[in-house]
């Protein structure tokens, strides 16, 4: 029961109170909640803070969905068979829907579609670094695959057990695709490794060459300099650190890449008995830092390219929103 004092304090001291002491409880059982290892749902109360890094990091990965459809895209038309083709379109096709399960996902918390959107043109929110660089080669898109989808998953999976319900069932589904997308980069790459040509062998080893260490700065900045690590693991929306992810990544693609017989472009990769893990080289942060603030290889082709195709989609959203509208004034009619 609230204290009797609160009865002498007048109403607006008293719902001040009442506001502050129901919120306190609320907090209590959100914490609870969080302790327990149980899931948050759209329609509970939230903390601001939690609310807001969600917003941010769901939409955050949105954007990299759709953004990272722009790299292999450009080699749709460009596939060597009929089956590549089929299989890249599929997967160019999964990640725009990845892209739609996690808007979605983001406007359970309050956020349009709209806001969100106008913060990536305007530039304002970020997107992975790592699809700002370009594929220039046919083995860029199955090193994409190998790569770049094998790191996203690694990130991802434990994004599945996120404390945020919506977000966790929607990375469930995206998991599932992306390992589909693993392996038909790991496939697409080992037929050029073992039937291709002494060119394409070369071919594949440059584009490995290029894309390892932007796939190792996917997982973000070291632990000891990631300022949204220590509260995003306290509210279980990160379930494992940016370092342990790196580590687990470089232990199982040390293996993948000895069957492959491509060569991974570190002099200091080595086995670590004491640790049971393999050492890597030093990863070159300031290109990291400068491809997030904009000023990677291909930075502005991907904003203008997303850019291009919203403004190019205005009639459909139009069109959209007024065939809504007649339906809106059919229905009254009808019933
Ligand atoms: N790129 O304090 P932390 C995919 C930013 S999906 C750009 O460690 P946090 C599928 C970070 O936002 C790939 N920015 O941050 C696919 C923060 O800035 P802020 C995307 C980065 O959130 C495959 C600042 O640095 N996956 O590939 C990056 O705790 C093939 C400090 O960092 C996800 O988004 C980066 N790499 O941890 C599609 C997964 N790293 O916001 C097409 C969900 C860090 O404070 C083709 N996200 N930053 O201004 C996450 O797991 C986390 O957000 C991290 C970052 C791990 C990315």
């Amino acid at each position: 029961m609230y204290t009797q004092a609160m009865d002498t304090q007048g109403p607006e001291s008293e719902d001040k109170t009442l506001r502050s002491v129901e919120e306190f409880q609320l907090q209590q059982r959100f914490d609870a909640t969080i302790d327990d290892g149980g899931f948050i749902e759209a329609k509970d109360w939230m903390p601001e803070n939690y609310r807001k890094t969600l917003v941010r990091q769901i939409s955050q990965h949105a954007h990299s969905e759709i953004v990272g459809m722009l790299p292999e895209g450009n080699w749709i038309t460009r596939a060597p068979t009929l089956k590549r083709k089929a299989i890249l379109l599929a997967k160019v096709q999964d990640e725009g829907g990845h892209g739609l399960y996690l808007y979605a996902a983001a406007e359970t918390l309050g956020t349009s579609r709209d806001q969100l959107l106008a913060a990536l043109h305007s530039g304002k929110a970020k997107y992975s670094s790592i699809f700002n660089y370009p594929t220039l080669t046919w083995a860029d898109v199955g090193t994409i695959g190998w790569l770049v989808d094998g790191a996203a998953i690694m990130n991802q999976v434990p994004i599945c057990r996120c404390s945020y319900a919506p977000y966790a069932r929607a990375m469930i589904r995206i998991c599932r695709e992306e390992s589909f997308h693993q392996r038909q980069g790991f496939d697409s790459l080992l037929v050029m490794m073992q039937n291709g040509t002494e060119a394409q062998k070369a071919m594949v080893q440059d584009a490995v060459n290029r894309w390892w260490w932007p796939c190792l700065m996917m997982f973000g900045p070291p632990d000891d300099q990631s300022p949204n690590s220590a509260q995003g693991m306290r509210w279980g929306i990160k379930r494992v650190s940016n370092d342990d992810l790196r580590q687990k990544f470089v232990d199982a693609t040390v293996e993948q890449a000895k069957v492959l017989g491509v060569t991974l472009p570190d002099p200091d990769l080595k086995w670590n008995e004491e640790r049971g893990h393999w050492d890597f080289g030093a990863i070159d942060w300031d290109e990291f830092w400068r491809v997030v603030n904009g000023n990677g290889p291909c930075n502005r082709e991907r904003l203008a390219a997303r850019v291009k195709a919203w403004e190019e989609g205005a009639w459909v959203r139009e069109a959209a929103l007024a065939h809504a509208a007649k339906q809106a004034e059919r229905e009254p009619q009808a019933a």
